[in-house]
């Protein structure tokens, strides 16, 4: 269940969305393990240990269901080392959709591993790799999660390249909601480029990040690009801000593309509002392969389970 609209609902996150994916794949295969290392060159390990430990503690301390927090250190968040597991929730996140099941820890591994897979796969050689990431990971930043995230594959995805020897990594973000953690994870970085089009933040969740002034700061000064749209923006608007989003990754002179793939830019989602169709998403897909970058893409969001597998093939068709 997650806090939604001030009641508890059914978590929109759940595991149907990926059987639905897995369904219409025709070749999948099963990530090995590249062990943690790979993930603190994104996250931190007092983050990591919380991750780890977040619902044993919980349920250590009475309580029942799924672990989450409710008082948050706006004000001059510290690293204080409090050790009462309603605190750390509240240090290690920024809302209250993200509840930690007992899980939770064991698929964000899998999900992080799947996404370093596939940046093996394009290292190695192939154009293009997709990792089923479930849960999705481009809202939780280097020492808190949110918005259903708890490890950034893309992030993840992108330092494996680099420590693979990719110079200039660019990021797309796709999904309907801005990645602000991906965001805030390289917002101070000159060889990281993060590019996003979503719903204008004024309206949609995540409220605070992903508005058009937000553009780096200090070395990656112009290496964040923010293109909100309007809810209810179709194909002819999308495809708009795409262009401009492709010729930023051009300008940028990436050598690896790393794409954070959403399907809940579609009309039939039931959390978002753009009406973006099936047949749409190719030919988006197309016009990003046509960069010609080796591309590594990992599953974000997608809420409207029944058609989550047929949209993730028609955007994958796009780099067939
Ligand atoms: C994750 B991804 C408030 C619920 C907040 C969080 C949405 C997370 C989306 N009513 N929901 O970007 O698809
Ligand atoms: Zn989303």
């Amino acid at each position: 269940m997650e806090l939604h609209n001030g009641a508890y609902v059914p978590y929109a996150e759940h595991r149907g969305r990926m059987e639905n994916v897995l369904a219409a794949l025709e070749r999948v295969e099963a990530p090995r393990d590249c062990g943690i290392e790979p993930i603190r060159r994104v996250h931190g390990d007092a983050y990591l240990a919380f991750l780890q430990t977040a619902h044993e503690r919980w349920v250590a301390a009475g309580r029942s269901g799924d672990a989450h927090g409710y008082a948050w250190p706006v004000v001059g968040r510290r690293p204080l080392k409090l050790n009462r597991i309603d605190a750390d929730l509240g240090q290690f996140s920024f809302d209250a959709s993200s509840p930690i099941a007992a899980g939770t820890w064991d698929s964000a591994y899998w999900g992080a591993q799947a996404a370093l897979a596939a940046t093996g796969a394009v290292l190695g050689g192939d154009q293009a790799a997709f990792a089923l990431c479930r849960p999705p990971g481009h809202h939780c930043g280097a020492d808190y999660l949110g918005g259903y995230c708890f490890l950034n594959n893309i992030a993840i995805a992108a330092e494996a390249a680099i420590a693979g020897g990719k110079r200039r990594v660019a990021i797309l973000d796709v999904d309907y909601h801005h990645g602000n953690g991906t965001q805030d994870i390289f917002y101070d970085r000159s060889d990281v480029l993060f590019v996003s089009i979503h719903a204008d933040p004024a309206t949609d969740y995540p409220f605070f990040w992903g508005h058009a002034d937000e553009r780096g700061e200090g070395a990656g000064q112009g290496a964040t690009l923010n293109l909100p749209l309007p809810r209810g923006t179709a194909l002819p608007e999308y495809r708009a801000a795409l262009d401009t989003g492709l010729q930023a990754v051009r300008d940028f002179g990436a050598d690896m593309l790393c794409v954070s793939f959403g399907a809940d830019t579609f009309s039939g989602d039931p959390i978002t509002q753009f009406d973006l169709q099936t047949a749409d998403y190719t030919p988006i897909a197309r016009a990003i392969a046509e960069l010609g970058l080796p591309t590594v893409i990992t599953m974000e969001g997608g809420y409207a389970v029944d058609a989550l597998g047929i949209n993730v093939a028609a955007f994958l068709a796009g780099f067939g």
